[in-house]
């Protein structure tokens, strides 16, 4: 496979060519991350952005249904709308995806809709430089909208929020007392909060609940991003198409706003050094694992056993040696 072809591929839009390309940064062989850094790269001049979207919520709530919806209703605008997701594989069952197949079945054989499962068998740290990835190779290939999923099961919210511009939480009409299941911190992560299933009788639930959740967003510090009456609580149904629109709307109303104010820029870098920083650590972390510096750690932790030498001055002289060149 060339990559410059590759690249020629992906920047005249074609989904085989992305779809190459996003298998390609999924691997896990070392030629193949060399030629994934190389297209990256070559895409990279292009300059396209897309409108992240992050998006989450726990199994069931209708992520996939909204997905579906949402989506035809972009792409039924004219935009080019790809779907990624991030998902710590013990989350997902086999069944899931099946499901997903035939919940996102119109969008899924929509021509400006590109769908993207999330692969099996990795951990958090290698899904989300995949899944970084995978949203440049979507902006290079001018899609207007990039969705990206994730089941909400503790850290994945922060890995999907570091790298959206937006980030909306999906939720189920329920009585008060499950408000408090939501933890702060993803509270706090959320721009929107999209009452879903706000339909037959669950509407008047949902409408209590958002007005819960209306409240509950008020008494949370007001963030710099943000415009008046941000972050916000809404209904929608995903089935009945019910307040997608205007969720849109409000979606594309404090994207301008942070244009405008730069904080989209700002967000964007900061998120950049946030994934430079981890990638760092994961780089470290995985160099202690290989040789030369495993056998070395092997022979001080002997040295600490013995009690020849604390755990301390050991891991010192590990780390000295290893910064200094020896690893
Ligand atoms: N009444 C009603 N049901 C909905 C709505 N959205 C989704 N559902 C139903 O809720 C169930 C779960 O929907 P999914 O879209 O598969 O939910 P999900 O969040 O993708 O679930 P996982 O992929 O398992 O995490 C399905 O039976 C949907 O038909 C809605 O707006 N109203
Ligand atoms: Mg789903």
């Amino acid at each position: 496979m060339d990559i410059d072809e590759l690249a020629r591929g992906i920047a005249a839009g074609e989904r085989r060519a992305l779809a190459r390309g996003i298998t390609l940064v999924e691997s896990g062989r070392a030629d193949h991350r060399a030629r994934a850094t190389d297209l990256l790269e070559k895409v990279r001049p292009l300059g396209r952005e897309a409108l992240r979207i992050g998006l989450s919520g726990t199994p069931g709530v209708g992520k996939s249904t909204f997905i579906e919806t949402f989506g035809l209703m972009l792409t039924g605008q004219g935009l080019r709308v790809a779907v990624l997701a991030v998902d710590p594989s013990s989350a997902r069952s086999g069944g899931s995806i099946l499901g997903d197949k035939t919940r996102m079945e119109h969008l899924s054989r929509d021509p400006n809709a590109f769908i993207r499962p999330s692969p099996s068998q990795t951990h958090l740290g290698g899904v989300a430089r995949r899944t970084r990835e995978a949203i440049d190779l979507c902006e290079a290939a001018g899609f207007d909208v990039v969705l990206i999923e994730t089941v909400g099961v503790g850290q994945s919210e922060t890995v999907v929020s570091e790298m959206s511009d937006l980030f909306l939480l999906l939720l189920a009409p329920a009585g008060g007392d499950e408000l408090q299941g939501v933890k702060r911190g993803i509270m706090e992560m959320a721009d929107l909060i999209l009452v879903n299933k706000a339909d037959g009788d669950l509407k008047a639930t949902a409408m209590r609940t958002c007005a819960d959740y209306a409240g509950a967003l008020r008494l949370l510090r007001k963030r710099q991003q943000d415009p008046e009456g941000f972050p916000k609580a809404m209904t929608v149904s995903a089935l009945e198409d019910f307040g997608l629109a205007s969720a849109w709307n409000e979606m594309q109303a404090l994207a301008d706003w942070r244009r405008a104010q730069g904080h989209w820029a700002a967000r964007r870098a900061d998120q950049a050094r946030y994934w430079f920083e981890s990638e760092v650590r994961e780089g470290l972390l995985a160099r202690l694992r290989r040789e030369p510096v495993k056998g070395a750690m092997a022979a001080l932790a002997q040295k600490v056993g013995q009690g020849a030498l604390t755990p301390a001055a050991a891991a010192e002289e590990l780390l000295d040696g290893y910064l200094a060149g020896r690893g």
